[in-house]
């Protein structure tokens, strides 16, 4: 087999490069290790920025987002501490100029997966055993096993899209790659309801007994989340649990306003912040969660994937079309510019929002001052704004 585009991973960021290469003419072969009922059960983010949403539309999977997806011009921020709270609103709109739009990781990967099919473009499903071969010559191809038989794959140029625990990143020498890693003392355990959501817009909240957040993804269907100890499990959070400990951090307004109901799924994410350099090695990149991962309190991850696919777009556009370097020469150096930004607010929202371990009544108070200074200073909430609804590309 042989193919222009040789693309790892069938998550949003490798079909949603897919789909966009093939509206410039290009070549691509998808390679999944999952089946796709499995990608697609996967609940993860909810919410976009503009740069994601018009990059779906360019890509011409926009249809059903437009239709389906819920425009957010603000989000709540919400401070509990001894049973009593306050709540202050973000205005992206007046402060950034543009909202974002609440629409799933699974259904934006359900479009992404028809779009492909409709096309005819090719994916193979439950490869194993992948290996890069000869990323460093003009000559790279790939090799893996499907349904029990060896196969290759050779390929002008290879993406690895196959996130965090991918074989990509591995693939560039450790003489070459860099990598930064700040690991979080807590998870985050997140419950799927078919319950209306309690507020139009999100809540993100801080309490005494640690973080909650109030998210959705349809007027019948709430995802909420809750800071919860690493050594935490699923099975120890009856949904009983889960709602008490969600109402206690939540202002008592808000907490008597929850519809409960029984969780549809329920897991627990740890948080990490992590970046590789450089995001390409030879005729192999990089994009999206196998580069780079932020905790997803700035809801981040997604969107920053999104900003690396369309840099890589037009890099490899520029490459196939034009028969120019120069783009694919830039691409690693421009997206880390913009994902060590993602990174920091990231970090920021997760520092700013979050009980840790080992506070001290200090930190606490430095934390109750800088949400007072986001409660009271329009500059503050400019600044915050703007990196929520997403840095420009
Ligand atoms: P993915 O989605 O992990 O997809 C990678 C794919 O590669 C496959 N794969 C392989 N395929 C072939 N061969 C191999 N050797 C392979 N190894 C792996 C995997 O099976 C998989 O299908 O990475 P991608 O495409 O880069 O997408 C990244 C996003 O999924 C991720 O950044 C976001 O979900 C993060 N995130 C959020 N991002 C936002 O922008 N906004 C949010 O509101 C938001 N909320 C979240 C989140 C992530 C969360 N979790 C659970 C980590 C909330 C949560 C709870
Ligand atoms: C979600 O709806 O899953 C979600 C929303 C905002 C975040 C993280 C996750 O910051």
């Amino acid at each position: 087999m042989r193919t222009q585009v040789a693309i790892i991973g069938g998550g949003p960021s490798g079909l949603l490069l897919g789909q966009l290469l093939h509206r410039q003419g290009i070549d691509t072969v998808v390679l999944e290790r999952k089946t796709p009922a499995h990608v697609l059960g996967r609940i993860r983010a909810g919410i976009l920025e503009t740069g994601l949403v018009e990059l779906l539309r360019e890509a011409g999977v926009g249809a059903r987002m437009d239709r389906e997806g819920f425009v957010h011009d603000g989000a709540e921020m919400s401070a509990t501490y001894g049973g009593t709270g306050e709540r202050f609103r973000i205005d992206f709109v007046r402060h950034a100029g543009r909202p974002v739009v609440v629409y799933g990781q699974t259904e934006l990967t359900q479009d992404l997966y028809d779009a492909r099919e409709a096309a005819g473009l090719p994916t193979l499903f439950e490869v194993d055993h992948m290996a890069i071969h000869d990323a460093d010559t003009d000559r790279p191809h790939l090799t893996f096993d499907r349904h029990g038989r060896a196969q290759r794959l050779d390929a002008a140029v290879i993406v690895g899209c196959d996130g965090f625990h991918g074989v990509s990143r591995q693939a560039i020498p450790l003489a070459v790659r860099r990598e930064f890693e700040t690991i979080y003392p807590f998870g985050w355990l997140g419950v799927l309801s078919e319950t209306p959501p309690v507020h139009h817009e999100l809540i993100y909240a801080n309490s005494d007994r640690g973080f909650a957040l109030c998210s959705m993804r349809n007027a019948n269907l709430s995802r909420h989340y809750i800071q919860c100890a690493l050594s935490d499990h699923v099975g120890d959070w009856t949904d009983r649990n889960f709602w008490d400990e969600l109402r206690r951090r939540l202002p008592p307004d808000v907490a008597e306003a929850l519809v409960t109901g029984p969780s549809i799924e329920k897991s627990i994410a740890p948080l990490r912040s992590f970046v590789t350099e450089p995001m390409r090695w030879g005729r192999l990149f990089l994009a999206g969660d196998a580069a780079h991962i932020v905790p997803p309190t700035g809801a981040k991850g997604l969107n920053t994937a999104a900003s690396d696919v369309h840099y890589l777009y037009h890099a490899l556009a520029e490459f196939f079309v034009e028969h120019s370097e120069a783009g694919l020469d830039s691409y690693s150096a421009r997206a880390l510019r913009r994902v060590w930004k993602a990174e920091r607010f990231s970090w920021w929202m997760t520092n700013l929002l979050h009980r840790f371990p080992d506070m001290t009544a200090f930190d606490v108070r430095m934390q109750q001052a800088e949400l007072d200074l986001l409660r009271s200073s329009d500059h503050a909430q400019a600044l915050m704004a703007q990196q929520y609804v997403g840095l420009p590309y």
